[in-house]
């Protein structure tokens, strides 16, 4: 079996599963992706967890479930093989039960929970696992965390400009209309506001 194996409880999981197949990919490890129902298919999945044992490749297994979600915790119990959680929202209980599930794991018998649809960190826990023993792949990672910190911080730039100008502008209306430091905007700063040029990509409404 392949070095990462990541299995949903349901076709119906593969959009929220994707973005940690994707990860999986970027850094070109090799994944097999299934789709067994622990409650609706146990025979399915003990037999599956058995070739899992026998094949002695698979570094570590992503298990995906929404609802009561069984899954992480029954492929735990028949594997030494570490085993991330991924508990998946969209259900009555936005994927709490699912989380609950796998993180309130017996003791003896662990599971690495990620976030409600944390797809994307359990893809990248995978990698760090994998990376353990591939050095090459470790080196990718350090890439990839200066790729990110570096786009965070051009973020940074961006928003502390936006805000440094809007500021400027807004002063020197204030000013034109003889309010000195009055923190109540006039109307006429309200337009300026407005007409300010957002930064593209990037709505401040958002953030409220
Ligand atoms: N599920 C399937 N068998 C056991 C569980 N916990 C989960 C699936 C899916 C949800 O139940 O992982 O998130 C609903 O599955 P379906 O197939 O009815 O859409």
């Amino acid at each position: 079996m392949e070095k990462v194996v990541v299995i949903m409880g349901s076709k119906h999981d593969q959009e929220k599963v994707e973005p940690a197949i994707e990860v999986l990919k970027e850094f070109s490890i090799e994944t097999g992706v299934y789709c067994i129902s622990a409650h609706r298919a146990p025979d399915g999945l003990a037999q599956f967890i058995k070739k899992l044992n026998e094949g002695g490749f698979t570094k570590v297994v992503i298990a995906a479930a929404g609802l009561s979600a069984a899954l992480p915790g029954v492929i735990a119990a028949k594997t030494t093989i570490p085993v991330i959680g991924l508990p998946l929202g969209g259900s009555p209980l936005n994927g709490q039960e699912a989380l609950y599930s796998m993180a309130e794991m017996p003791p003896g018998i662990p599971v690495a929970t990620v976030g409600i649809n944390g797809a994307k960190n359990a893809g990248l826990m995978a990698v760090r696992i994998v990376a353990n023993e591939y050095p090459g792949i470790g080196l990718a990672l350090e890439r990839y965390n200066e790729a990110q910190a570096k786009k965070s911080l051009a973020d940074n730039d961006k928003i502390h400009e936006y805000y440094s100008k809007l500021a400027g502008k807004e002063a020197t209306v204030e000013q034109a209309a003889g309010k000195g430091s009055s923190k109540r905007k006039s109307s006429a700063s309200n337009e300026q506001s407005q007409s300010y040029e957002p930064i593209s990509g990037w709505n401040p409404e958002d953030m409220f």
